[in-house]
């Protein structure tokens, strides 16, 4: 039995103020759900089992290159990391793993860390190992290049932080890599397209021929920046050709937020499913760039049709299909532990109202060539208001009916505050590809 963080005799009695009114809401909408031949309680039962990762360093106040406001009480070491995703989780239910960023968040003693880890209900996902900046005096500098620098000791020494984050992630019970590189270029003629591209697979083949059999690897592909001329893997067909070259251990990773402005996301997904090479998603949400807002904050419906496929693939039991899910967001003005809780949440309501999309209506529609019923299938799964049913499947697991009011109730951000003075200096922002 995991340690609770917040008083869970406290938060019973803060559900016990909710449940009436969620029980008449549920009620009514298991009632609707039947008219449309749905069952609303195997729909709880499999939004109880969605998960989804949080980021160590979603924990802490994000920032942008013009600045950071930190706020009271941001954790500043990984165990006080871990006791943020343990509360975030404690509320919420859908989100068991932690993902860790290295060398921000290293561990000394991994034993020891992943103890910890267990005793508050948590474990690893996914290592990122960050090669998009310097991190000792005297090591090697990754300004102009990292796994596919001109200098074979500088891709050396990268090759070598992910081999670390692998033994790492062995020791912490992790079981995946993911690679996400700034390297590119400012300048037309700066580096060589075609021999970069080359070091690059070069180096990822080396990473790989380190990972135990049954690890996994990310490529995780960005348009732009930190180099903003050319990008060495910036779209998913690079991706996808890196990956398939590195071999079946590794797969390409989707962050929604980088991509060329109005690229039809769920049309990429929808690719690297068939492709057998969709290995995991960064969640989060953009206006104009890789602007890591929340998730679900500005496109939900976009959201919901990549969660359509993903679905899709899961009813059509497509071989080999297991994407990892992890939030990757940078959290300026919000409590990184409300964005957290109530981006999971968002994830949790798209994948949830994707499993409401009539299929064989669908398949009808598309087979008839009706566009405007085929739209109005999935609208009819998409304008259904789940939140009842998400309400039921946090009150039981053991969450709160309303995470960010109970976060908000429980008074835990003032307690940080006073526990974790910020007098040693918080190793928590960042923003992450
Ligand atoms: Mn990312």
């Amino acid at each position: 039995m995991a340690r609770a963080v917040l008083d869970p005799q406290w938060l019973a009695e803060h559900n016990a103020l909710l449940r009436p009114a969620l029980e008449q809401d549920y009620e009514a909408l298991a009632r609707q759900l039947a008219r449309r031949g749905l069952d609303a309680e195997a729909l709880v039962a499999r939004a109880q089992r969605f998960a989804v990762a949080i980021p160590s360093w979603g924990v802490g106040t994000g920032g942008t290159r013009f600045g950071r406001f930190p706020q009271p009480g941001e954790p500043r070491d990984l165990q006080e990391k871990l006791e943020d995703c343990a509360v975030v989780q404690q509320l919420v239910r859908v989100t068991p793993t932690v993902s860790l960023h290295v060398p921000w968040d290293r561990p000394a003693d991994p034993a020891r860390v992943r103890r910890d880890a267990t005793e508050l209900g948590l474990a690893f996902d996914a290592m990122n190992s960050n090669t998009f900046e310097d991190h000792t005096a005297g090591e090697r500098s990754y300004k102009f290049g990292s796994l596919t620098h001109v200098d074979a000791a500088v891709r050396e020494q990268a090759i070598a932080l992910n081999v670390e984050c692998i033994e790492l992630g062995q020791a912490l019970g992790s079981a995946a890599l993911t690679v996400w590189i700034g390297d590119g270029g400012n300048f037309p003629g700066q580096i060589h397209l075609r021999h970069a591209f080359d070091r690059y697979l070069d180096s990822l083949r080396k990473i790989a021929a380190k990972l135990p059999s049954d690890w996994r690897m990310f490529l995780e592909h960005k348009l732009c920046e930190p180099a903003f001329y050319s990008t060495v893997n910036q779209d998913w067909g690079t991706s996808y050709a890196a990956a398939s070259a590195v071999g079946p251990q590794c797969s390409c990773l989707v962050d929604l937020g980088h991509h060329a402005p109005n690229v039809n996301i769920e049309l990429i997904v929808a690719r690297l499913i068939q492709l057998g090479k969709l290995g995991g998603f960064h969640f989060n949400d953009s206006k104009y760039g890789d602007d890591d807002l929340d998730s679900g904050s500005i496109k939900p419906f976009q959201l919901f049709l990549i969660f359509h496929e993903l679905v899709s693939a899961e009813v059509e039991q497509v071989k080999g299909f297991a994407p990892a899910y992890l939030l990757d967001q940078s959290h300026n003005v919000t409590d990184p532990l409300e964005s957290l809780m109530s981006s999971a949440n968002e994830v949790q309501r798209a994948f949830v109202k994707a499993l409401l999309v009539d299929r064989a209506r669908l398949a009808e529609c598309q087979a008839r060539n009706d566009a405007l019923l085929a739209l109005t299938t999935l609208k009819d799964a998409y304008e259904t208001d789940v939140r009842p049913l998400l309400g039921m499947a946090r009150l039981r697991s053991g969450g709160a009916i309303d995470p960010v009011g109970a976060y908000r109730a429980s008074g835990w951000r003032a307690l940080c505050a006073d526990r974790r003075p910020a007098s040693r200096r918080g190793s928590a922002g960042g923003i992450v590809g």
